[in-house]
């Protein structure tokens, strides 16, 4: 039997469910990528607030490029099961924040429909740093992007977030009605900020009154979201199901830690995300930057590091004293370039971090992690190899780190063809490693001159190079090429 409202009353007792009626909840936000990271936050949080009495923030959640949520949780009525996983056990919640899931294959029209509601104040969105269309190394809108083309040359019928956004502020404008807030929660520094940038670059192609209209008046709150929470498996769904007493199509399997920090700008207003915890704060650059860099710059280091030694998950690849080592040296040289946020310390969150990478009931797959390389290099691991760079510091960690994603695409395309890295830039990529071949010293030459990546500066630095050489030299001779 499924979960749904109809069978709530069968799920087994002892499991908290949200604690309101739905029939009363209007939607207040949209959400475009409707996947198991939002769940485990915005959508909790919300749930928070729904139950403490801000009745006007119901979610309408929207997958953009596949029908599965839509099908997973239209017969359940939106309703989902969090499995909050650590060692000494997983306790479950049912949350009841998510209204409604739209299909994100064919039209976008009930999306853009439903983002021009009067009702809706607030569009959120978790699409994953490639679901911006951005250039990787400047973070500004990819105009070379075919679906940012597809979009520009008919903007009444939107598949992309920058497209989706600007029809239905263009919309909202006509109608008189004041635009809704953008929350962009994606592992992007300065999010609030570059999605900014993005929708105003594309706006303006459009029309360049829209494009003025956007930048005077639609609020864009940066934001820094940390809850480790792997995609969900078939042996999750078997578990939860037995757990609760009713079967789930898409549950959520996430850690402990949750932290949410949020920059309070909501011209339209917001639920009270503090009720569920959230954080609203000024420094949102510092906690990006710190979680960025600790936790998704260790997160890549470990993901290349286990493909390339065979070690299936985050909690398997800590299990190695040499990655968990490389790992601890890692933080050694990222902390020193971070601007901590005022009444955090570092130490004490890399610490932590170190327990939550180890979790053993947190199965997270290097093989989802190491995906997308090209577009989370540089907020990781570039950035804090410049600022070391420019304070004159060497980072032998950090260039090891390199290194394994160089060796780990050359190796996956080598072996598979371009279509067996998954990466937005994998054709590119590819190109790179069939110019190097099997030569190490040929394939770092190469793989920095991928400017959407490395950019200028790095290609140019001659120590650099040769660090990387030597690195990918040892990894060759190790792993094989
Ligand atoms: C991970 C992140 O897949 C990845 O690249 O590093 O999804 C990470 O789990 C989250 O940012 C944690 O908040």
């Amino acid at each position: 039997m499924r979960l749904s409202e109809e069978n709530l009353a069968r799920l087994k007792p002892g499991i908290t469910r949200f604690a309101y009626d739905r029939s009363k909840i209007v939607p207040g936000i949209v959400h475009l990528g409707i996947g198991a990271f939002h769940r485990a936050h915005e959508a909790l949080y919300t749930d928070a607030a729904l139950a403490a009495g801000d009745k006007e923030w119901g979610i309408i959640g929207a997958g953009l490029v596949s029908a599965t949520m839509s099908e997973a949780l239209t017969p359940q009525n939106g309703l989902y099961a969090m499995a909050i996983s650590d060692p000494a056990g997983e306790r479950y919640q049912v949350v009841g924040s998510v209204l409604k899931v739209l299909s994100g294959v064919g039209s976008k029209e009930p999306l853009v429909a439903a983002m021009a509601a009067a009702s809706t104040r607030i569009v959120s969105v978790t699409v994953t740093e490639k679901g911006y269309h951005l250039h990787s190394a400047t973070r500004e809108l990819n105009f070379d992007s075919p679906a940012i083309a597809t979009d520009l040359a008919d903007p009444a019928h939107p598949q992309t977030v920058p497209g989706l956004i600007v029809e239905a502020l263009r919309r909202r404008r006509a109608a008189g009605l004041a635009p809704f807030t953008v929350l962009s929660c994606d592992n992007l520094p300065g999010n609030g900020e570059v999605v900014r940038r993005a929708v105003t670059a594309f706006a303006c192609k459009v029309d360049a009154d829209l494009g003025a209209w956007i930048g005077a008046n639609v609020a864009f709150p940066s934001t820094m979201v940390d809850r480790i929470t792997p995609a969900t498996t078939d042996q999750d769904k078997a578990r939860v199901a037995a757990a609760i007493g009713l079967d789930d199509a898409a549950p959520v399997v996430t850690e402990p830690f949750s932290q949410w920090v949020i920059e309070d700008n909501f011209p339209l207003g917001r639920p009270r995300w503090e009720l569920g915890g959230a954080i609203f704060s000024n420094e949102i650059e510092a906690w990006e930057q710190m979680k960025l860099r600790c936790l998704n710059g260790a997160h890549s280091t470990l993901s290349y590091m286990g493909q390339l030694l065979g070690l299936e998950t985050v909690a398997e690849a800590m299990g190695s004293s040499r990655v968990a080592e490389l790992v601890q040296n890692l933080w050694k040289e990222i902390i020193p370039t971070l601007k901590a946020p005022s009444g955090s310390d570092p130490y004490e969150y890399v610490k932590a971090l170190d327990a939550r990478f180890r979790n053993p009931a947190i199965r997270h797959r290097t093989a989802q992690i190491a995906m997308d390389g090209s577009q989370k290099l540089p907020q990781r691991l570039l950035a804090p190899l410049r600022k070391r760079i420019e304070a004159g510091q060497a980072s032998p960690h950090i260039e090891t780190a390199v290194a394994a994603w160089m060796l780990y695409v050359s190796k996956t395309i080598l072996q598979g063809g371009a279509s067996a890295l998954k990466d937005p830039l994998a054709d590119a990529i590819a190109t790179k490693v069939a110019e190097a071949g099997t030569d190490p010293k040929a394939l770092v030459s190469s793989l920095l001159s991928l400017s959407a990546i490395f950019d200028t500066d790095l290609p140019a630095n001659a120590t650099l190079r040769s660090h990387l050489e030597a690195r990918v030299a040892e990894f060759a001779a190790e792993f094989g090429l």
